[in-house]
């Protein structure tokens, strides 16, 4: 099934036949360095370019490149519903993501087994075989489309993680968060249970090639002042990947999740480099994933952009091998389609523009390392510490994680967990001599007969050697699935959406001159006065406490929009900046402008000429500019006595309809003075259209949003039509 790139993904055509679906491959993909020169730019850190992408907001200016980073991108996609976040998916392949990485529904860590179907989620998608076939079948298609493999990834925590790691193997799943010290201190699941399901995860995700990352980072995230717990990060980095080793995984398939611990107002730079370069030094021959700090973004878009900006920079100054993005409204909680994009855009281009920087900038090593020994004592300490009192398990039910001390100093506010306590205490037994598993991909002591090679040749091969025998189970709840809810949308009826098709949302920013606090109330009176409703403050700047609050809210609207009633204005395209200059250098011509009639209002006319705002002035087109309130006659005449090629007459005043009453002079008076066919007559203005201008009698009429380059893309191809070549 190949993808039309101007056609929407068809879920319908995924969904078909999923049962015997096969995902392509398995394991994780790095993207392939490129060398080479892009327009003539030479780039030190980039990877092979996409076949079909959208490149950043600049790009046209520069041949519309498109480099990618050396490093994979992450994008987090956390809809709710399966259907739209593979829509999501192919928006953020478009950007630059190459790194899928689905969140799980709230609780479903505490599900001891596996889901089926395709319930709706909360915060997340419930992650299913279905939804994850589903996934992995649409991220086939869209990898060929964008012309490179993209990695899905999930999370294998939670009390049915081992079953989850084979999930995600029989699946093609490419890479997952596993770390036993997340389910001990985040899920409260019993600390013995966590280690031993985690060596069972473990050894099938390194069966499956898969990358994993640890989760380290949600220390900084649960601590009140993250970059306390700096020394502990170490430890955590250190026990999870030293346990995954030991377990069966490569080193080169373990990425440490490193987030910079702080955040402006604080020095930021003076306290995540050190940590950035610690980390990097202790953990060699390891992967980075550096992520951005979700703990300090707030609900301010910008602020978040700027974090994730610096996040970025550390990046380029220490390395690493993967950067993920945090949506910028992590804040607010609304994983939007626009902000997920935002999040890519934001890391191609900080890596774009920071590529190569360390061949002119070096970190100061002596200056740095008295930090990076400090912290790595520290670390060093904890880790003699933990042993001193009797190891791990020992150490978690004293609290010594996240605890917002700076080790050795202690608050005494860590987590506690019991070595016997907590979700599923008491479920890990002793195998017995005879125990004996019947799967290939076993970990620990497995009693097999002699002369057996593979233990799952007893049962004739296992689910991850045959996946025929995999058990593909379709919707069990009639009222919450993926059909259902594919029925509700309306085809031709179309609504803005934030997440999901034709979810209604929208946002609004508005500034009103006053405080905060009657800001907020006015905004959501004007909300209810557009329509809308489920109205929510989702940010709010203080511009002055008195004079001024900037204030986005959202909302839902009550009506939806017939894509058959819409009339769409026919598109010109501008031609290629090149093309217009090389014609203007062969035949420099030059045109007459002014405002018409009574019409003072230059502004417009003027952005349209000069070359400040790429008015035609750029591409060497020669004008005489009349001024404004110049009479038809006159425009005609100083056409003919200079020579000139066009008018351009702008009008802004629509009155009484003098608009089209002074086109049609300008038209009549040019055929009396038998120059019509010499001249090429354009109106522009607000209010003026195509059809409008052209049925006044004009060659060519621009309405609002018209630049330079429209209008010297048009005189170049009617001037070529009147044998300029
Ligand atoms: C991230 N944005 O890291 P639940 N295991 C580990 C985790 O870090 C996480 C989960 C499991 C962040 C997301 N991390 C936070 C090591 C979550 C998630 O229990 O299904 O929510 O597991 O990408």
């Amino acid at each position: 099934m190949k993808m039309d790139v101007n056609k929407k993904i068809n879920i319908n055509e995924i969904l078909k036949d999923l049962e015997h679906y096969r995902p392509k491959r398995r394991g994780w993909t790095w993207r392939k360095p490129y060398h080479g020169k892009m327009d003539g730019y030479e780039y030190k850190q980039i990877s092979e370019p996409l076949k079909n992408s959208i490149p950043l907001p600049a790009a046209h200016y520069f041949d519309n490149i498109d480099p990618q980073p050396d490093l994979v991108i992450t994008s987090e996609i956390a809809s709710g519903r399966f259907e739209d976040d593979i829509r999501r998916m192919r928006m953020a392949a478009w950007h630059g993501a190459d790194h899928i990485m689905v969140i799980r529904t709230l609780g479903q860590s505490h599900i001891d087994g596996l889901m089926e179907g395709t319930p709706e989620g909360i915060g997340g998608i419930p992650i299913t075989r279905k939804q994850l076939r589903a996934t992995r079948k649409a991220l086939d298609m869209i990898e060929e489309e964008v012309g490179r493999p993209i990695n899905l990834h999930s999370y294998v925590s939670g009390v049915a993680g081992p079953e989850i790691a084979v999930l995600f193997a029989e699946e093609g799943v490419n890479g997952a968060h596993q770390d036993p010290q997340y389910n001990v201190l985040y899920r409260g699941i019993n600390p013995v249970r966590s280690f031993v399901d985690a060596a069972v995860a473990k050894r099938i995700m390194a069966w499956a090639n898969m990358l994993q990352i640890d989760g380290a980072h949600n220390a900084n995230a649960s601590a009140r002042v993250s970059w306390k717990v700096m020394p502990e990060l170490l430890v955590q980095h250190g026990i999870n990947s030293l346990y995954s080793v030991k377990v069966g995984m490569k080193p080169e398939n373990i990425a440490l999740s490193t987030v910079p611990p702080t955040a402006a107002p604080t020095p930021t730079m003076r306290i995540n480099l050190p940590y950035a370069v610690a980390v990097r030094e202790l953990f060699k021959g390891y992967k980075f994933r550096a992520q951005m700090n979700t703990k300090y973004i707030e609900s301010d878009l910008f602020d978040a952009t700027r974090m994730h900006m610096i996040d970025a920079f550390i990046t380029r100054l220490t390395g690493a091998h993967l950067q993920s993005t945090i949506t910028p409204d992590e804040g607010r909680n609304v994983p939007w389609h626009i902000n997920s994009i935002r999040g890519v855009e934001t890391a191609k281009h900080a890596l774009i523009a920071l590529d190569g920087v360390m061949d002119y900038v070096k970190i100061d090593k002596e200056k740095i390392n008295e930090k990076v020994r400090e912290l790595k004592m520290r670390a060093i300490l904890m880790l003699e510490e933990i042993i001193e009192v009797g190891g791990y398990f020992e150490a978690v039910e004293r609290g010594f994680f996240v605890d917002n001390g700076y080790y050795p100093e202690r608050i005494g506010d860590g987590i506690k967990r019991k070595k016997d306590g907590e979700i599923a205490a008491g479920t890990v037994v002793p195998r017995d001599k005879d125990y004996m598993a019947p799967v290939c991909e076993h970990f620990g002591y497995n009693n097999l007969p002699s002369g057996i090679e593979k233990p799952c040749d007893l049962i004739g091969g296992c689910t991850i050697c045959r996946p025929e025998k995999i058990k593909y189970i379709d919707e069990l709840d009639e009222s919450d699935n993926v059909n259902l809810r594919l029925q509700k949308i309306e085809k031709d009826e179309i609504k803005p959406e934030v997440e999901w098709s034709n979810d209604g949302v929208i946002q609004i920013d508005m500034t009103f001159p006053t405080s905060p606090d009657l800001a907020e109330a006015a905004a959501i009176e004007t909300a209810k006065k557009f329509g809308l409703t489920d109205i929510n403050v989702i940010h709010k700047t203080v511009l002055h406490p008195a004079e001024g609050t900037y204030v986005e809210i959202k909302g839902r609207i009550p009506f939806s929009i017939n894509l058959k009633d819409l009339k769409l204005p026919e598109k010109i395209e501008q031609l290629p900046d090149e093309e217009i200059i090389d014609f203007f250098k062969r035949y420099p011509v030059s045109v007459v402008a002014g405002t018409v009639g009574n019409d003072e209002h230059s502004v417009g006319l003027r952005e349209i000429l000069d070359i400040k705002h790429g008015g035609i002035e750029k591409y060497g087109i020669k004008y005489v500019y009349l001024g404004t309130s110049v009479p038809v006659e006159k425009l005609i005449d100083a056409a003919v006595e200079t020579n000139s090629v066009a008018v351009l007459a702008s009008m802004i005043i629509t009155h009484n309809d003098v608009h089209i009453h002074n086109m049609k002079k300008l038209n009549d008076l040019a055929i009396e003075k038998g120059v019509r066919d010499k001249l090429i007559l354009v109106a522009g203005g607000t209010q003026i259209t195509n059809d409008l201008a052209k049925s006044a009698g004009m060659d060519a009429g621009f309405g609002r949003g018209t630049h330079g380059a429209d209008v010297a893309s048009f005189l170049v191809r009617e001037l070529r039509r009147r044998g300029y070549r």
